[in-house]
C-alpha cells in the first residue's frame, strides 16, 4: 500500500491520535498546548508527521485530517471548559496547513465547530505559516479578520523561516509569533542565533504580539530567552506531546 492509501485507512480505522505538547510560562506553569498528530500504523509502527503530513498535503487528505484535528480540539476545549479551566490557561493551538486555510469554506468550517462545541473562541489559536501570506495575502487577511472578529487567535508558526516580506506584520491582525526551533537550537553558544532571537522578541514586543519560543531543550536556552523578555515556552525541557488523557490530568492537577 502507498502511504496515501494507508493514510486514508488510518483516518477510517482510528489509528491517528492527537497529542498535546505543553506551553509554559516564566514559572513553568502549564498555560496552554499545541495539538500534534501522531500515527500508530499497525504494520509499520509509529510514523512521524514530518513524513505523513507532506504526503497528506499532496493527496488532499490533509483537508480531512485538518478538519479532524480541529474538531477534536474543539471537543477537548468543551470538556475542559466544563471542568473549569483556570485563568492562567491561554490557548490550545492547532496547526493549519496552507491547503486547508485556502479552502473557500475554511472560515465557515471553523465557526461551525466553535458553535457546535460552544468553545470560548479566545481559547483557540490557529497556527499558520508565512507561506500562506506569500501567495494569497489579500484573501488571507480577510479570513484572519473574520475569525479574529469572533475572538479566535492566530500565531505565525516557524516564524523567520519563510520567504515572505515582514510588511504583513503591521497589517495582519495576528496575535502571536512562534520562534522557530532552528533559531533556539545552539542559542546558548551561537551569537548569531542570539541576535536573531532577541530581534524577534523585541519586534513582537513593539507590535504588541505574544511571542513563544519553540524547541527549548535546556536551561541555558531558557535563561537567554527570559533575559530578552520572552515568557512563553515550548520544548522538551518542559515536556513532549502527551495523550489527551495524560495532558488533561496534568492540567487539572497542577496548582
Ligand atoms: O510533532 P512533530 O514532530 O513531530 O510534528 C512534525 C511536523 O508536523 C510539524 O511541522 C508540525 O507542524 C506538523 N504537524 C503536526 N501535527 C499537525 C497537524 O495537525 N496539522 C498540520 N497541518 N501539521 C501538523
Ligand atoms: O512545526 P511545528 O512547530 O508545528 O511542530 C513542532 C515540532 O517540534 C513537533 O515535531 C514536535 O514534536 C517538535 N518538538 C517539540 N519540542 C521540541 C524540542 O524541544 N526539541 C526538538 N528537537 N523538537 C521538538
Ligand atoms: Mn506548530
Ligand atoms: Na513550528
Amino acid at each position: 500500500h502507498s502511504l496515501q492509501q494507508m493514510l486514508r485507512l488510518a483516518l477510517e480505522q482510528d489509528e491517528m491520535k492527537m497529542f498535546l505538547q505543553p506551553k509554559v510560562d516564566n514559572k513553568g506553569n502549564m498555560v496552554g498546548c499545541e495539538a500534534l498528530l501522531r500515527w500508530q500504523q499497525p504494520q509499520r509502527g509509529w510514523i512521524s508527521p514530518e513524513e505523513f503530513v507532506p504526503a497528506a498535503e499532496d493527496s488532499g487528505l490533509i483537508l480531512e485530517l485538518g478538519q479532524w484535528v480541529l474538531e477534536q480540539s474543539c471537543s477537548v476545549l468543551q470538556q475542559w471548559q466544563k471542568s473549569g479551566l483556570n485563568d492562567r490557561f491561554s490557548t490550545l493551538s492547532v496547526n493549519v496547513s496552507p491547503k486547508q486555510f485556502q479552502q473557500r469554506n475554511f472560515v465557515a468550517d471553523v465557526k461551525a465547530l466553535v458553535a457546535k462545541y460552544q468553545v470560548q473562541p479566545g481559547l483557540l489559536e490557529l497556527e499558520i505559516t508565512e507561506s500562506i501570506l506569500v501567495t494569497q495575502l489579500e484573501q488571507a487577511v480577510e479570513k484572519i479578520k473574520e475569525l479574529r472578529a469572533i475572538g479566535i487567535r492566530f500565531a505565525i508558526d516557524d516564524f523567520g523561516t519563510g520567504y515572505s516580506s515582514m510588511s504583513y506584520l503591521s497589517t495582519l491582525p495576528i496575535t502571536a509569533l512562534k520562534i522557530d526551533r532552528s533559531f533556539v537550537e545552539n542559542l546558548e553558544t551561537e551569537v548569531s542565533q542570539q541576535a536573531i532571537v532577541s530581534a524577534i522578541i523585541a519586534m513582537a514586543d513593539h507590535l504588541d504580539l505574544d511571542v513563544i519560543a519553540e524547541g527549548v531543550e535546556n536551561v541555558a536556552q531558557l535563561s537567554y530567552l527570559k533575559s530578552k523578555g520572552c515568557h512563553l515556552f515550548q520544548g522538551y525541557l518542559f515536556g513532549k506531546a502527551l495523550s489527551i488523557e495524560e495532558f488533561s490530568q496534568q492540567l487539572f492537577t497542577s496548582v
